[in-house]
């Protein structure tokens, strides 16, 4: 079949996205997001290494659970599944550009429809990624990460890496392989494992304790394909508590890294924070990034946000600068990303039909995230804040504290200094104070 590229142009009305600062009424341009301005030691563009989402930006077609789709796709018309794939792929790469972002993120078949026949799919693949070589070189656009969709097709009902029948789990190995090898081949950062029905409906039906060394197995045999393969990026483990399945084995960063411990892989594998999973393990995003850095695994953030009075998971835009300061914070303090970066894992509403809210979406996403960014540097650079938390745990620092730190006094020796030191001063935790200090520079 033949087929043809590089024809068509998809976003007609919108041209190059430019940062023209704060006062600037052109909706199509960036108010603060300046990929060249300097915050500390990098530029903006550096800090956030913004990626688009492939599978929310280009294959979400506005269907929901109620309801057909409502936006007719114009990537998405041709008879041939090849031709549709690269029709897409001139499509994100189009609009990859005009926005101006840096990098990509897709799962297998993003880019191509899976066929009828595993032979036949990776026949597509090997296409579609040869394609994508060429994008990215004539782009410069690069791959934040890719993974493999181990969940949208029926054989994966029961699960993939942990699915009671072994045939389904050769399947899905043969997929992380086969997207392990796409990684690769695209030069990606970063391969994202998030197990979306790597969980249970009911354990009325599940072995859990040997489903869950099947996915230790399971993620321990890819780490170690990918190493033998080229990979020298971070394999990333994205969690999340339910939806689809009743209770996902990720449930949280806390979770994953106690498994990722118990099975020895936490050298290997770090993790990808997304602000929707984060809430519905009913943590805070900042909560899940503190988490995470604190146990040297912060990887990756997929960026979005919930909705406060629905508890699923709607994938909006971000636009709270106040609460992205609060994770900006941790990140920056944390050392910000070396192979990670910000994936919009977010998608328009299903009423937003047009092309242009496509930019529109990711336009704010990247100026809510840049305000962020010069906020949590300012408190930073400012300096108050640092100092009011090193004060906070100040009695720690020299004398009978410090001997409690390093392990030189015992459960009795606490006992005999509680008598000696008598009765501590209430000192303030000053919530109210420090929330006014982050609002300063918001
Ligand atoms: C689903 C989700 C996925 C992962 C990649 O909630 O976040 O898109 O990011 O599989
Ligand atoms: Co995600």
């Amino acid at each position: 079949m033949n087929v043809t590229t590089g024809t068509t142009t998809y976003f007609k009305n919108v041209q190059a996205v430019h940062y023209e600062g704060k006062d600037s009424n052109n909706p199509f341009a960036f108010r603060f997001y300046c990929p060249t301005q300097t915050v500390g030691n990098k530029t903006m563009a550096e800090h956030l290494r913004f990626a688009v989402a492939y599978w929310h930006s280009f294959c979400g077609t506005g269907a929901d659970p109620f309801g057909a789709p409502t936006r007719n796709l114009p990537w998405l018309q041709a008879a041939d599944p090849m031709q549709r794939a690269y029709d897409k792929m001139d499509a994100a790469f189009e609009f990859i550009t005009k926005i101006g972002i840096p990098f990509y993120c897709f799962h297998d078949y993003d880019l191509v429809e899976e066929a009828a026949t595993l032979g036949e799919s990776e026949d597509r693949l090997r296409k579609i990624v040869a394609y994508a070589q060429q994008k990215q070189q004539e782009s410069g656009v690069q791959l934040l990460w890719g993974t493999a969709n181990l969940f949208s097709h029926p054989r994966y009902m029961n699960g993939a890496a942990t699915n009671s029948d072994f045939q389904v789990v050769c399947h899905a190995a043969a997929q992380v392989k086969n997207a392990i090898d796409a990684t690769v081949a695209l030069g990606g950062s970063n391969y994202v494992f998030w197990g979306g029905r790597e969980g249970y409906a009911s354990l009325l039906n599940t072995n859990m304790k040997r489903e869950q060394e099947h996915l230790a197995r399971f993620l321990a045999m890819a780490r170690d394909y990918g190493r033998r393969n080229g990979f020298t990026g971070t394999f990333l483990i994205e969690p999340k508590p339910m939806e689809p399945s009743k209770h996902q084995y990720d449930f949280d960063a806390a979770t994953v890294i106690a498994f990722l411990r118990q099975h020895d892989l936490l050298s290997d594998f770090k993790l990808n924070i997304e602000v929707n999973h984060a809430t519905l393990a009913h943590h805070t995003f900042q909560h899940e990034l503190q988490v995470a850095a604190d146990a040297g695994a912060l990887g990756s953030i997929d960026a979005n946000r919930g909705d406060y009075q629905n508890g699923w998971d709607t994938d909006q835009f971000p636009n709270n600068v106040y609460e992205l300061t609060e994770a900006l914070l941790v990140i920056l303090q944390a050392g910000g990303f070396t192979t990670g970066g910000v994936n919009f894992d977010a998608k328009v509403r299903r009423n937003s039909v047009d092309p242009e809210d496509l930019f529109f979406a990711h336009i704010g996403g990247m100026d809510a995230f840049a305000r962020a960014l010069l906020a949590a540097h300012a408190i930073l650079e400012e300096g108050t804040y640092t100092t009011f938390m090193r004060e906070r745990y100040e009695s720690f620092d020299q004398g009978a504290g410090r001997d409690f730190e390093t392990g030189k006094l015992s459960l009795n020796d606490l006992r005999e200094l509680a008598h000696r030191l008598g009765e501590p001063v209430a000192r303030s935790g000053r919530q109210e104070w420090v929330e006014n200090l982050l609002a300063r520079f918001v």
